[in-house]
């Protein structure tokens, strides 16, 4: 099939999510289109199967804001005809299922189908896409798009109840490459980072308030009263100079590394002993599957799907949002014993084999195939 993918090119999860759906696609024989406005971070390899199309925006001091979703429409329209692009597949609804359900419309005046599969894959549903002031344009994408696709049950049901939505949504979860760990460093050069005796723990975000950064610190600053340890703090956003600052109060600066957004993620999980991850709500958690398929345990809150990739006792603890007391106790209960955090560490990675990129793309084919027999 001839795909187009249309996301945010940026280190969030759903183009994550749809970056590595596109390079898997490509190694299963499709010709998979990424349309958007940069490059996605993680797409690496270009090749005869994979390309990308930049949308840019002219500058015009005319507009307050410069129109993406025009832009980004006029796009699809062009690249569909120039490379016989099938079927559009975007992710994250605001504005791109917007903006594909306007460039079908154009195809079609000229006798051209192309159907839309939506995925949607969280705040574009829970945060923003609710919102008043975009609520009526989302219901309507969502609606007209041939398939409807979330990352979790949880998020289906958010959808079914925030939106009037008629038509189907298929639950296909988030997935990971579990190839890549094989090429794991085997000393992850851990030293570099802590002592023999220090636990590690990290955390991966955009620092947004959603992400409740300010909890990871108190659960740390907890943890570390009770068993040496050092925090890694990996991404960026608004949060992120109120938890330095927090830092400094409870005077654990020296313990934690800020490190802004990395392309190493891997080689970061590879040296931690446990992830955290409070979040108010999350759709799916990809970073908690992300950490669990490189061995590391995570501790939670039981927000939005949490619970359908990390399970209570099992890839690490759960707790209601806000309890950091109960998140400290469960982390120290997991990191104290060697024997312990062994287990759990392995049971992490058996939890993240269930989300096996072979087993969920070939989910998404299905779909593919089955809205273009239905054009
Ligand atoms: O977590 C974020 O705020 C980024 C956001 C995104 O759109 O990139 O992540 C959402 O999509 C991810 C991939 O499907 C999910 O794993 C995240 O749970 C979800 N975030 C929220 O629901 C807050």
């Amino acid at each position: 099939m001839k795909i187009g993918i249309v996301c945010y090119p940026t280190f969030g999860g759903s183009g994550v999510v749809a970056t590595e759906l596109g390079i898997e696609l490509s190694k299963r024989g499709h010709d998979v289109h990424f349309i958007t406005y940069k490059q996605p971070v993680r797409l690496e390899l270009l090749g005869s199967n994979v390309h990308f199309h930049e949308v840019t925006v002219p500058e015009y001091p005319l507009f307050h804001y410069q129109p993406y979703e025009l832009a980004l429409s006029s796009k699809l329209v062009d690249m569909v005809k120039l490379h016989n692009i099938e079927i559009l597949h975007v992710h994250y609804a605001i504005p791109h299922a917007y903006a594909a359900y306007m460039a079908k419309k154009m195809l079609q005046e000229e006798g051209i189908y192309v159907p839309i599969v939506t995925t949607l894959h969280g705040t574009d549903i829970t945060l923003v896409g609710s919102h008043p002031f975009y609520k009526p344009a989302v219901t309507f994408s969502i609606n007209k798009s041939d398939a409807v696709t979330s990352v979790s049950e949880s998020l289906k049901q958010d959808t079914l109840r925030l939106f009037d939505i008629k038509n189907d949504v298929h639950v296909v979860t988030n997935f990971i490459d579990l190839s890549k760990q094989k090429n794991s460093f085997t000393d992850c050069q851990r030293a570099m980072m802590a002592g023999d005796d220090e636990r590690i723990i990290t955390h991966i975000s955009n620092f947004r308030p959603v992400k409740r950064i300010k909890d990871v610190i108190k659960i740390f600053y907890n943890i570390q009263k009770e068993l040496p340890a050092k925090l890694m703090m990996v991404g960026e956003g608004p949060e992120k100079e109120g938890a330095e600052a927090l830092c400094k109060e409870l005077g654990i600066e020296n313990k934690v590394v800020f490190f802004g957004n990395s392309n190493e993620i891997d080689r970061i999980l590879c040296f931690s002993d446990l992830f955290v991850l409070p979040s108010e709500t999350e759709s799916f958690g990809l970073a908690a599957l992300e950490a669990m398929s490189s061995g590391v345990p995570v501790i939670s809150s039981n927000s939005g799907g949490i619970p359908e990739v990390n399970v209570h006792g099992v890839s690490g603890y759960l707790s209601a949002v806000g309890d950091i007391d109960d998140m400290s106790k469960n982390a120290i209960s997991i990191l104290s014993n060697v024997d312990t955090l062994n287990a759990f560490k392995s049971q992490a990675k058996a939890q993240a084999r269930k989300f096996d990129i072979h087993e969920i793309v070939p989910k998404y084919e299905a779909i593919y195939k089955q809205t273009l027999s239905e054009c």
